[in-house]
């Protein structure tokens, strides 16, 4: 049990009851479409249904396949469940309008199976809300992942496109089982390498194996491929040549993969070229490259990213992505999406959310979601995201009034939007277990599920992932659910609580580092932690740099005023004394030390329950998290000894009874040497 098999495993229903139910209810499956014809889809669809009844019941499914109407209800991606006889027989019925959405029927079927779910009385019709359903790999042509925490990438670019590894599909069923339906497999820290025609026919190999399973490729364009693989002496927007040039590119792109998805950018941002070296903005940069993608009735978008602050640039980094695409909106073409970070900084434990989402009505955005922990401890420590990016996901905007939530906004249906799509930033790479931490698994699947429909709750979510990942009886099952609920929070705790953030260590980012500085400004950590003889926080109200003037009036009033703001974004708002009162009655400096305590004693709570569910899960990947657990109380003591004893020089007060007294001075702290530390392209 290597956790190879993910969330698919099939494994033979123990009961023999259920066994003899299940194969009662599918003695047929029938599968209608509008065409109901093959196709290599429904190939894929059969394959996974006789691989998963085969395991799971011991049969070997028949298929029919039907043509019945398209249905209004199921969209392009949909599927509807239901219970029909074939000659006598109990059968299923997977309807959709579409191969892809039979497809996504078949694997809730199986997802029923192995959750023991009833199949009597199937009545379930499931459709995403969002169209386009992207993982976004940064993962390099020398198959280093920038923030990977897993091993190198999966994609073997030096054996393609002749050698394809077993594992393209197996990445490929993995995303379909959960809806997701395309990937951008190159880093948004771009090579334009991976344009010429030597590496299309690479990347044209792994599109096709993914087409069967429903997912589109993209790739990520660097804006100065015209001259780095061009010859173009410009990558100016609006000269005609470089035009040109992109034209007959997405032409050459478009001959390769007729379905190509579309580009990923990173412009202007932390060193990346683009339009403003030609004193062009980034609506001219977009539409340069979405004009090809949107030709000849071609459907490809450009997805380019909100995620931009400048060296020259003197305003709170955190205003910077507003105050350059909100003068933009209206000047985007129609099949191009502004891809925002849920946070405005960069996914920190926990943000305020981008006051971006919402404030271009007329421009489509969508989510960037950041799966791999860059700043929630890699692959070492637990953080289930799936409570962060609900909160993310169901966070109220107001822009249109009450009830335009971020979810909203990036469905689409807040604006009316003609193209909607999601981003997960991958924790994928060639580890056998695919996500290095055991545990991290649910967090691919959570992004899949609300990248689907982002109403799911994420308990509901993780309950279902437990459920197909590990054979626990209910009371182990809700103990890991606990677990994993409580585990983001956990991190916050021991690691930037009360909204502090950005104060980990530099280049690796993992580890405390809230004395950093030297170099730009909005890479140390003083300029967003404040510590002063005062009081501590960043002060963004309108005594500060106003950041929170970005947001709807409702907020402003919820986090403006030290008397309303939530406990979790005091700090991320305000600069505040040190004997501040806070709502538990301690002041700011006891809490504060109370809070990073706790983050440690969650943990230790943690490896408790682990130890207890020793047997109840299979020795081998409980192991591997028992020893996770152990590193990740460690690294706890060190976030919180550190942390305390720097902001100790300022707020030149003890620490309340309850806090654990540190073992060691700061220097030892400020000393320790984590440069070996993997996931940053500096280390090697
Ligand atoms: C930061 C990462 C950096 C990424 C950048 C981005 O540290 O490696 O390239 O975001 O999203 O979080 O472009």
């Amino acid at each position: 049990e290597d956790g190879y098999r993910l969330w698919l495993r099939y494994d033979r229903v123990e009961s023999r009851e259920t066994r003899s139910d299940y194969r009662g209810a599918v003695e047929a499956i029938v599968v209608q479409t509008p065409t109901g014809e093959a196709s290599p889809t429904i190939d894929a669809l059969k394959a996974e249904l006789a691989r998963g009844l085969d395991g799971l019941i011991g049969r070997d499914p028949t298929v029919h396949l039907v043509a019945g109407e398209t249905r209004d209800d199921l969209g392009a991606d949909g599927y509807a469940l239901t219970n029909v006889t074939v000659d006598g027989d109990d059968a299923v019925r997977i309807t959709a309008n579409s191969d892809a959405g039979a497809l996504y029927g078949a694997f809730a079927l199986l997802r029923k199976m192995q959750l023991r779910e009833s199949l009597d009385a199937l009545d379930e019709v499931s459709v995403p809300k969002i169209d386009r359903r992207l993982l976004n790999h940064w993962d390099n042509l020398n198959r280093f992942v920038e923030r990977g925490y897993a091993g190198f990438s999966l994609w073997e670019w030096n054996y393609l496109p002749d050698i394809l590894s077993p594992r393209y599909t197996d990445y490929a069923r993995a995303l379909a089982s959960v809806g997701l339906n395309g990937t951008v497999v190159t880093n948004v820290n771009a090579n334009a390498l991976v344009l010429t025609p030597e590496y299309l026919t690479k990347v044209k190999a792994l599109a096709d194996v993914f087409r069967p399973w429903g997912i589109r490729i993209y790739l990520t364009a660097r804006f100065s491929a015209p001259m780095e693989i061009g010859g173009l002496e410009t990558a100016d927007p609006l000269d005609p040549a470089v035009q040109a040039w992109w034209d007959a590119k997405v032409a050459e792109i478009y001959e390769h993969i007729p379905d190509f998805g579309g580009f990923l950018v990173k412009a202007n941002s932390e060193g990346q070229p683009g339009p403003w070296e030609y004193g062009r903005d980034h609506a001219d940069g977009a539409n340069l490259l979405a004009k090809p993608l949107a030709a000849a009735g071609r459907d490809g978008i450009v997805m380019w990213r909100a995620f931009v602050y400048a060296f020259e640039d003197t305003t709170d980094r955190v205003k910077q992505a507003y105050n350059q695409f909100v003068p933009l909106d209206g000047k985007f073409a129609d099949n191009v999406l502004v891809q925002i970070k849920n946070g405005p900084l960069d996914f920190m434990p926990r943000e305020a959310f981008s006051p971006l989402f919402g404030a271009t009505p007329q421009t489509n955005q969508m989510v960037e979601l950041q799966i791999t922990q860059e700043y929630l401890g890699a692959s070492i420590q637990l953080a289930y995201l799936g409570t962060m990016w609900e909160e993310v996901l169901d966070q109220d905007t107001y822009v249109a009034g009450e009830g335009s939530t971020i979810g909203k906004v990036v469905d689409g249906s807040l604006f009316n939007h003609p193209v909607s799509a999601i981003a997960g930033v991958a924790n994928t790479g060639d580890d056998r277990n695919w996500t290095g931490h055991p545990l991290a698994q649910a967090n691919w699947y959570a992004y899949g599920r609300l990248a689907w429909d982002h109403e799911l709750g994420a308990r509901d979510i993780a309950t279902e992932w437990t459920g197909l990942t590990f054979d626990a009886d209910e009371e182990a099952s809700t103990q890991i659910v606990d677990l994993l609920m409580g585990s983001r929070e956990t991190v916050v705790n021991y690691s930037m609580p009360l909204g502090l953030h950005h104060i980990m260590e530099r280049g690796h980012h993992y580890g405390p580092g809230p004395w950093v500085t030297g170099g730009r400004a909005d890479w140390t950590s003083p300029y967003y932690h404040q510590a002063d003889e005062v009081g501590l926080g960043a002060n963004r109200i309108a005594s500060g740099t106003n950041a929170i003037e970005q947001y709807a009036p409702e907020l402003q009033e919820q986090w403006g005023q030290l008397a309303n703001v939530p406990d979790e974004l005091l700090l991320w708002f305000h600069h505040v004394p040190w004997d501040y009162e806070m709502r538990s009655g301690r002041t700011l400096w006891n809490e504060l030390a109370l809070r990073y305590q706790q983050g440690v004693d969650e943990v230790r709570a943690m490896r408790a329950t682990w130890a207890d569910l020793r047997g109840g899960i299979d020795e081998e990947r409980w192991d591997a998290v028992r020893q996770r657990l152990a590193l990740q109380e460690k690294d706890a003591i060190e976030w919180r000894d550190a942390c305390l004893l720097y902001f100790q020089q300022f707020s030149q007060r003890p620490l309340p009874e309850g806090v654990e007294a540190p073992a060691y001075d700061l220097q030892h702290y400020i000393d320790v040497d984590r440069r070996f530390f993997p996931g940053h392209p500096g280390d090697y």
